[in-house]
């Protein structure tokens, strides 16, 4: 298969949300455009940009089409990208992951993920784009709230949208990575 734009979920998702009290109707910034991931990004520089983030690891095209098509097909996965559309590649991306529960009535919760803008075009206001759109994606989708996991240095980023610090710890155990 080849990659082509077919986007991971309906764009029409991202459609009127109340971004920073804008109605955003048509997620378009000056050159850059929020959208839905599709696997063409795979060629604009998707994983490059994930990789000032954290280790991403050696991808080929047929494991970057078979993970999108196992997100696509559990249907709960939303990766957003902002491509600069001058020169075609994607800057900036996000995951909002919707977890099914049986508490609260069979109730649904968000995790924001992978918060990623390349450092070429930090200080736009695309972080807060990101998260804000996938926060109020999450609150559309029928989420009782909506966590993530950040280093404490940045937490203010996220307080100044809406998050607050969990009573709750944070707690792993990493396999290899
Ligand atoms: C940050 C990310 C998390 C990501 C992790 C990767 C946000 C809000 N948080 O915690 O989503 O998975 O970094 O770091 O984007 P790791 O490779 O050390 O797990």
């Amino acid at each position: 298969m080849a990659l082509n734009d077919i986007p991971l979920f309906d764009e029409v998702l991202l459609r009127n949300l109340p971004v920073d009290n804008q109605v955003i109707s048509e997620p378009n910034m000056d050159g850059l455009r929020l959208r839905p991931l599709c696997t063409r990004d795979f060629d604009r520089g998707f994983m490059k940009t994930l990789a000032q983030l954290t280790d991403v690891g050696d991808v080929s095209p047929e494991t970057f089409i078979d993970r999108f098509e196992e997100m696509k097909r559990l249907g709960n996965h939303y990766v957003v990208v902002v491509e600069d559309t001058d020169n075609g590649s994607v800057v900036a991306t996000a995951l909002l992951i919707l977890e099914r529960k049986f508490i609260h009535a069979c109730t649904t919760r968000g995790r924001v993920e992978d918060v990623v803008v390349c450092s070429s075009v930090r200080g736009k206001g695309l972080g807060k784009l990101l998260v804000s759109t996938l926060t109020l994606l999450a609150e559309r989708l029928g989420c009782y709230k909506v966590t993530l996991e950040c280093k404490p240095a940045i937490s203010s980023f996220y307080e100044r949208l809406g998050y607050t610090v969990s009573e709750e710890l944070y707690m792993q155990r990493r396999f290899g990575h």
